[in-house]
């Protein structure tokens, strides 16, 4: 069944997307000048590293010295808990998330009002560049709260003028029926929690391919081109990638348009992108893959100076808006980064694997053990209801020949039972940590 059409004129472009690419330059620059300024003058943390550096806002000539800039990490922020690293007084702000952060204090981020229209009018272009229109009505399984995923998603489908529903995560039946009587054109939700919803879709005896479901803006965690298909195949749907981190702002940072589906445009406007080597900090070449380094350039409660993601990925020209760069689909985090018998192992990699074999399901999780000196890898995944367990060990068989061939280790690989992996509502947890127990 062909994938639902989608209007994608130029004329539905914003101001900032028509800009030429020396016009977005020099606003870049203006915007960079004007938020070290802030963070220097208004954040003591930022103060003292800025003088550490012996780098001063006057410095700031061109875009290339945003590389005189000192990095800012996550321990900063913990550091700083909770509100060191605003720029205005509290009274300013008017919302605050955070990250539970699996150790340790949150990071806790702000907004002031302006910052709230700005994420909302991002947002709202991203959703425009995933194919939504004013008018649509749009279904939330982000969840709210702490978490920038619901609020950050609600705020922009409601500046572009959606009918938002703000079903947050879990009580996924509910959600089904949700999405069949109101039949919502768009969806947001994390693409793993989307496979569980696909899953319910099923039982309750509806064709997924048969919704009112259009488009989805899909993020928040890893996923594939594998996926991608999946998804697209499955519910009969288009699949768009939407990239964001708290720190930055959230949802928005970067989208995927429906008309190329060929990575993220990074809006530019707002966000300045570096990829660097992780290791020597320099940065990699155009098309290389490194980390990915932000500076924010409109905050104003808590501008970000050269923000280590952790997230890697490439910088690549821009295709469907020519003036923003693409990022490439993020193939994993330094943080996901398994070194199994001395290679490098992602779990993008084994999705990728397992989509690709019959009687499997998506659920899968990467368990690391160390039985001896060296870390092991164990693919533990789902297999489907219908699969009869004389197919597992030829499936398991068929993932460990493939992970030795194309990845270059050895893995064991588990195929399990129906729901023998659990699900998520919100990001998956691909990876278990056995290493210390
Ligand atoms: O996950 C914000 C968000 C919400 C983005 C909803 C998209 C949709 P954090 O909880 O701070 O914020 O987590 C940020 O999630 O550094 C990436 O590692 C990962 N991530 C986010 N989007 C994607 C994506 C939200 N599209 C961290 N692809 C980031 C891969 C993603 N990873």
């Amino acid at each position: 069944m062909p994938l639902p059409e989608i209007d994608s004129r130029p004329d539905l472009f914003d101001e900032a997307e028509r800009w030429s690419v020396d016009e977005l330059r020099a606003r870049q620059l203006e915007r960079l000048q004007s938020s070290v300024r802030s963070a220097y003058d208004n954040v003591p943390h930022y103060t003292k590293k800025l003088d550490e550096a012996g780098v001063h806002p006057e410095d700031i000539r061109s875009l290339d010295d945003v590389r005189l800039l000192p990095f800012t990490t996550k321990v900063d922020l913990r550091e700083n808990y909770p509100f060191g690293m605003f720029a205005v007084p509290r009274e300013q702000v008017v919302r605050v998330h955070a990250s539970s952060g699996t150790t340790g204090r949150a990071t806790v981020v702000g907004y002031t009002k302006a910052d709230i229209t700005t994420w909302a009018s991002i947002v709202a272009r991203c959703i425009r560049a995933a194919g939504g229109r004013p008018g649509d009505l749009a279904h939330i399984s982000y969840g709210y709260g702490l978490f920038t995923g619901g609020l950050g998603a609600h705020y922009g489908a409601e500046h572009l003028g959606c009918t938002v529903v703000p079903a947050s995560g879990g009580n996924t039946e509910k959600q089904i029926q949700l999405i069949t009587d109101f039949k919502p054109r768009l969806i947001f939700v994390t693409p793993s929690y989307f496979l569980s919803m696909l899953d319910t879709v099923e039982k309750m005896g509806i064709d997924p391919a048969g919704t009112s479901l259009q488009v989805g803006i899909f993020g928040a965690e890893p996923w594939t081109e594998a996926m991608r298909r999946e998804i697209e195949e499955r519910a009969n749907m288009h699949a768009t990638d939407i990239f964001g981190l708290s720190e930055l702002m959230g949802p928005g940072v970067a989208q995927e348009c429906v008309e190329t589906k060929d990575g993220l445009h990074i809006w530019e406007d707002h966000f300045y992108p570096e990829v660097i080597n992780p290791l020597t900090d320099e940065p990699v070449e155009e098309g290389q893959t490194g980390e990915l380094v932000f500076t924010s350039l409109t905050k104003e409660a808590m501008p970000v100076l050269r923000y280590r993601t952790r997230d890697l990925t490439q910088l690549m020209p821009g295709t469907a808006r020519p003036t923003f760069r693409r990022m490439a689909k993020i193939t994993g985090r330094t943080d996901d980064l398994m070194i199994v018998r001395g290679v490098n192992v992602f779990p993008t990699q084994i999705e990728e694997i397992i989509l690709e074999i019959d009687g499997l399901t998506p659920y899968f999780q990467c368990v690391l053990t160390r039985p001896g000196r060296m870390d092991e890898l164990t693919v533990r995944v789902e297999a489907e209801p219908a699969a009869p367990e004389s197919s597992y060990a030829g499936m398991a068989a068929e993932i460990r020949h493939h992970i030795k061939s194309r990845i270059g280790t050895s893995a064991k690989v588990e195929i399990v039972g129906e729901s023998g992996i659990e699900r998520s509502v919100g990001k998956a947890r691909r990876i278990v940590d056995e290493r210390n127990l």
